[in-house]
């Protein structure tokens, strides 16, 4: 458990997550606003107090590691890193821009402490799968987190990681669904209806868990019980918005990706 001031210092650092992640969108003219706020907290969770890692050494050996499967949120990956300390915040000013650090899609060719480039939706569970064994190859203690859209979960390849990942009892893996039911053209449900959900995941042989995606306090104590399951791996259900933080983005489609304009800038910032 973490105290209440631990927790006030991690809500505003999300919060500044989320500021950063709308100034560069704005900035670069384009990006995905909605799925990049809505997983704010989740990062935030997991970047600034369950994972250990190094931002002045992001290749420590010993370190958790973080997949961005759904990686058009590339926003909210680079913004965190940033609040890590990976690089300067005034990088954030370079994101799209064409030989810069931050495209618009994680590089981890390009931008310290991105481990897999990804984009391309449904492969990173694989990648999480892969990386997950051989840590438990090298007898290494280190933890595999792994954040998938709901949209992406559509996709046949997630199934066939999922089924994998169960057979081969992948307990140091720990997925997190950002369950904000939108995707690119529509509600999940009418595009290609994923639920139950829960029910399917516990189907694969996986340990499910559900929390309120928006609470630091929620994520915290899954990732903590995740951490306790052997011999299955396990994935967290995270309740969200999307556009979570700013009242005229959340839920609504049309951000899915586009970026802010000046004048939604000026009013979101003064909600934030
Ligand atoms: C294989 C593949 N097909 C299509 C796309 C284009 N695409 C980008 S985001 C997106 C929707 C994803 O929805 P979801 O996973 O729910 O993401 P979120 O709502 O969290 O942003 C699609 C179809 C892609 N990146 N990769």
């Amino acid at each position: 458990m973490i105290s209440s001031e631990e927790c006030a210092a991690l809500k505003d650092k999300a919060r500044q997550i989320r500021i950063d992640i709308l100034g560069m969108l704005n900035r670069a003219g384009s990006g995905h606003t909605g799925g990049s706020l809505s997983a704010a907290d989740i990062l935030t969770a997991l970047y600034c107090s369950k994972m250990k890692h190094n931002p002045s050494n992001p290749r420590w050996e010993d370190r958790d590691r973080f997949v961005l499967s759904k990686g058009h949120g590339a926003p909210v990956l680079y913004a965190t890193l940033a609040q890590c300390g990976y690089f300067d915040r005034e990088e954030l000013k370079s994101l799209r821009k064409l030989g810069g650090m931050l495209q618009g899609h994680p590089d981890m060719n390009s931008t310290p402490g991105v481990e897999v480039s990804t984009g391309s939706l449904g492969q990173g569970l694989s990648i999480a799968n892969g990386m997950a064994l051989g840590l438990k190859l090298d007898r290494k203690t280190a933890r595999v987190y792994v954040l998938l859209g709901d949209g992406e979960v559509q996709e046949g390849q997630i199934w066939e990681a999922a089924m994998s990942a169960a057979h081969y009892k992948i307990d140091n893996l720990c997925a997190l669904l950002d369950h904000n039911g939108l995707q690119i053209d529509g509600p999940v449900r009418e595009i290609m209806n994923i639920e139950p959900i829960a029910d399917k995941w516990r189907a694969f042989g996986w340990h499910v868990l559900e929390a309120d995606g928006h609470s630091i306090e929620s994520l915290l104590d899954a990732l903590d019980t995740a951490e306790k399951i052997k011999g299955k791996p396990s994935i967290i259900i995270c309740a969200t918005v999307k556009g979570k933080g700013v009242s005229f983005f959340e839920n609504r489609l049309k951000y899915h990706g586009i970026s802010p304009s000046d004048d939604e800038l000026e009013r979101a910032l003064k909600e934030l």
